[in-house]
C-alpha cells in the first residue's frame, strides 16, 4: 500500500484542506496446476507434456513424472487463474487427442 499526499488546497474559506489517497494494490491469487497418475498414459507422453506446456527441462520433466507415478499427484507449476485454466485445458485436450486418460486439475495455492 502506498500513500499519496496532496499539497494543501483552499476552498475559499481560508481553511487548508489536506487530502490523502490510499492506493490499494492486490496481488492476484495463484493456482497450482496438478497432474494425476493413471495406469495407462505412457511415461514418455507425460514427460513430453511437462516439457511442452510447463517449460520443464527433460531432467525436471522426468523427475516430476516419476514423482506423480509414485505418489499419485504432482505440481506442474503455479500460475494466475486464467493461465492455470488454459494449461489444464491444453493438457486435457492434448491427452484426449492422443487417446490417453491423463488428468490435470488446478487448486488455489
Ligand atoms: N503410471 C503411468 C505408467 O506406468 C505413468 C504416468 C505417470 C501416468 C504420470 C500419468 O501423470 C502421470 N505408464
Amino acid at each position: 500500500m502506498s500513500d499519496k499526499e496532496q499539497g494543501p488546497s483552499n476552498n475559499g474559506t481560508g481553511t487548508a484542506i489536506v487530502t490523502q489517497t490510499k492506493t490499494k494494490t492486490q496481488k492476484p491469487s495463484m493456482y497450482r496446476v496438478l497432474i494425476l497418475n493413471d495406469d495407462y498414459t505412457p511415461m514418455e507422453f507425460v514427460t513430453y507434456i511437462l516439457e511442452r506446456f510447463f517449460n520443464k527441462s527433460r531432467e525436471n520433466a522426468l523427475r516430476i513424472m516419476l514423482h506423480v507415478h509414485q505418489n499419485g499427484v504432482g505440481v506442474c507449476g503455479v500460475f494466475t487463474y486464467e493461465v492455470a485454466e488454459t494449461k489444464v485445458a491444453q493438457v486435457i485436450e492434448t491427452a484426449r487427442r492422443h487417446q490417453h486418460p491423463l488428468q490435470c486439475t488446478m487448486e488455489k495455492d
